[in-house]
Formats: structure tokens, sequence, C-alpha cells
């Protein structure tokens, strides 16, 4: 289940999870939710919820995430307040200006590779729209998008710090260790990054 995963993430070293469900119902995600976020307050780790704001406020969550065809990120400022963390993704130099100027906190940035986990996406931006969002915005930028234990070298390498990945875990038969030694790989590059002008 959603709750089990997650409690195997957290047991591996994640730090953030979103929860991210497109097929529940209101009430089936609320109480996912809730059991995630008590899992994750005694862990002390921050928890996203994806899309749905009201969610996001009831539970506690520490943010929310949101789409370029979702509400305007000012509209869901206004509605879940300044302490709440909001992130925005973003798949173009033009989008991730945008996102800082008006108040993200953090950007997705990709889809950086084929990706079969989301619908309807656009074509892989590439690792050079990657590298811009890195050099240009201060806030974090988190790569995602096809983003696997074989080309993880090759995102940090570009300046990457902040990885976001579904099928390389969920797809994982030992999560716990699928995300220790994924939190390895990305602690040893920090060396590697590539810093902004
Ligand atoms: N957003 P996987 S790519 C949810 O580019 C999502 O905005 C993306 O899943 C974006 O690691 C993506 O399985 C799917 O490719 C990421």
């Amino acid at each position: 289940s959603n709750v089990e995963v997650a409690r195997m993430m957290l047991e591996g070293g994640a730090r953030v999870i979103q929860y991210r469900e497109k097929d529940k119902t209101g009430i089936q995600k609320y109480r996912d939710c809730v059991a995630i976020r008590d899992a994750m307050t005694a862990c002390d780790a921050v928890f996203i919820v994806n899309d749905d704001a009201d969610i996001a406020i009831a539970v506690d969550a520490d943010g929310v995430h949101i789409g370029q065809d979702d509400m305007p990120i000012e509209a869901v400022r206004d509605v879940a307040g300044d302490g709440m963390i909001i992130g925005l993704s973003t798949h173009s130099p033009a989008q991730a200006v945008d996102a800082e100027r008006r108040g993200a906190d953090y950007i997705g940035a990709g889809p950086l590779f084929r990706t079969f986990t989301k619908k309807n996406i656009c074509d892989p931006v590439g690792l050079g729209y990657l590298e811009f969002a890195v050099r240009s915005v201060s806030i974090p930028v988190v790569a995602i998008g096809g983003i696997k234990e074989d080309n993880l070298g090759t995102v940090l390498s570009h300046g990457a710090r902040t990885i976001c990945m579904v099928t390389a875990v969920t797809s994982s038969h030992d999560i716990p260790h699928t995300v220790s030694s994924l939190i390895e790989v990305i602690g040893s590059c920090s060396t590697n990054a590539v810093r902004p002008d």
C-alpha cells in the first residue's frame, strides 16, 4: 500500500516524500495522508502532498506540489498560507524563472528522461534544462523524470542535488536498501556540483 511504501522509504533514509495518487477517492487519499503524516512526523521528515492543497492543509503536511495546469500558485498560496512549502513542476527555462518570481519554494525540473509514471507529459526536456535551472534560480531544483540508478550519476554531474525518483524506488523488491544506496550515491557526488555563476 502507499503507506507501507512510504514507511519503507523512510526506513531507507528518505527525508522528503511526496504523496502522488491519481486513482483514489478523496477519503482514501485523506486516510493515506494521515497515516503517512504520522510516520513522517516520527522521523522528522518533510511531507508534500501532490495536487490537493485541501488535503495538505487538513493533514498538516509540510507542503503541496502543483503543476502548470493546476490552480495558479498565487491562489494556492492564499489558501495554504506562507508556512506551506509550495512546489511547482516546470518544463522550460521560462517556467523556471516564472515559478521563482511567483513565489514557488522549489521547482521540479523534468522530465529529464522518458517516464511512464506521469500521463500527458511533454517529451524529455534534456539535461541542458536542468543545468539552466540550477544556475538560474535560487530555490531548490528537484530533478525528475526517468531517473534510475544507471543515469543518476549523469543527473548529478549536471548540478542536481535534489532528486525525485518514483519507478526506481517503487519497483524495487527491497525499497529500504534501494533508497539507502541511492542516498549514498547522491551524497558521494556532493563535491562535484555545478555551482551557480
Ligand atoms: N512529474 P519516474 S516526471 C510525477 O517532469 C512526474 O514534471 C514529472 O516518475 C515532471 O521516476 C514525473 O517513475 C514522473 O519517471 C516521475
